[in-house]
């Protein structure tokens, strides 16, 4: 299991009885930092949030000395600036050594390491403060919030205002003319290609990190009998067609590729290397993340709800691994996230016929309001690779 992976292990196994009045390992106790926070860095909610507690003991035992994982616990804790009480009092109903803890604690000044580890710590607040200003003046706007849309738009304003500009648009009349508007349903995906196997998404419901774990959740089945449980399902995210199935890849599919178009002048004709489908029942969900290029987000059939915030923002999106947020914007916990109570989140549907562009490197969560089909394609006639680091390895 990679660390990132792990639930919020409790400080202690449920079994021992100290672990009762523990605090939630990812909250503070004590409201008042130790550390005097730089002019400037204020904590929005007052509270001071703890990081992810390495897994709890395998079984009880007399005060354990502290170990590497805690060692690293404190580190980054202490790096958030939190107070050496709520540490060791964690670490401590965690069942490990509190008096350890403490000297670990205070030697951390003196540890060049850690003096390293602070230096890079105040290198990112500076950026983040630029960031979270510019995202301030941005925001100021009056409209901020409004995803605009649009029709008749030419190749100069959506290049402009939306792709240099770097601001969402739903495109009303994109795909009007497309003939995979009037074909394109369950019941004809299944006349025409309903005896090939498809790769889906499954089993979602049982894995919290289901997108992270993508791969692992790959599933081959018959697009038929898919076909069916979609239409026959109620509201569930456990059983998705996401764009990585590479589907529009295969020839047998190149027919659905002749149902679109025409399409703007802003993409070029790589269509067929650009495109993905993505069928579900309603209720799926595509957890918060910015992809790593920019996109057209067509909905065929159905409609979908997207919420989108600013990569400006992103400080406040605890974004601790690869292109994903663990915040949920549709079932906020502040305990947890209380940076995001001050991110602006544009909300907008989107309706059967049109088409949602994403502007690079924007954090967006989907929901379906409906049964749907959606295709989305890359190929705009922009320069669209940019280079966003790789994750780092499990
Ligand atoms: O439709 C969805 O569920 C997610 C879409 C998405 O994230 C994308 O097209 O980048």
């Amino acid at each position: 299991m990679r660390a990132r992976d792990r639930k919020n292990h409790g400080a202690k196994p449920a079994s021992r009885a100290a672990v009762a009045s523990a605090p939630s390992p990812d909250v503070a106790r004590s409201p008042e930092p130790e550390f005097a926070l730089p002019p400037g860095l204020v904590m929005p909610t007052g509270k001071e949030v703890l990081g992810k507690c390495p897994p709890p003991l395998d079984e009880a035992a007399a005060i354990k000395p502290l170990d590497d994982p805690w060692r690293q616990w404190i580190v980054d804790n202490a790096l958030r600036r939190c107070s050496a009480d709520n540490m060791i009092s964690t670490v401590a109903a965690a069942g490990f050594d509190p008096a350890q803890a403490s000297g670990f604690i205070a030697a951390l000044p003196h540890n060049p390491m850690y003096r390293a580890a602070e230096r890079q710590r105040d290198r990112y607040e500076r950026y983040a403060r630029v960031m979270q200003n510019v995202q301030a003046v941005r925001e100021s706007g009056d409209d901020y919030t409004r995803v605009e849309r649009r029709a008749g738009l030419s190749r100069d304003e959506f290049i402009e205002r939306y792709v240099r500009g770097c601001r969402p648009v739903v495109i009303t009349d994109l795909a009007r003319d497309w003939p995979a508007m009037k074909r394109w349903s369950f019941a004809e995906f299944k006349r025409r290609y309903g005896s090939m196997t498809v790769q889906v998404q499954a089993g979602r419901d049982r894995d919290d990190d289901y997108e992270i774990n993508k791969v692992r959740l790959r599933h081959n089945t018959n697009f038929a009998a898919f076909l069916d449980r979609v239409a026959t399902s109620d509201v569930t995210n456990d059983e998705y067609l996401t764009a990585s199935n590479e589907l529009l890849r295969r020839p047998e599919f190149a027919g659905l590729l002749e149902d679109v178009g025409p399409l703007p002048d802003y993409c070029d004709d790589q269509l067929r290397n650009s495109a993905s489908l993505w069928v579900g029942p309603a209720g799926t969900r595509t957890p918060l993340h910015h992809d790593t290029l920019m996109l057209l987000h067509t909905q065929i059939v159905g409609r979908k709800r997207w919420r989108f915030v600013s990569p400006l923002s992103a400080p406040r999106l605890y974004n601790d691994f690869d292109v994903y947020s663990p915040v949920d914007f549709e079932a906020l916990d502040l305990e947890r996230f209380p940076e995001a109570a001050n991110v602006a989140v544009l909300d907008v549907v989107v309706e059967p016929g049109e088409t949602v562009f994403l502007p690079l490197a924007w954090w967006h969560q989907v929901t379906s309001l409906d049964k749907c089909i959606s295709l989305s394609f890359t190929n705009l006639d922009v320069p669209n690779k940019f280079d966003f680091g790789h994750a780092p390895p499990a």
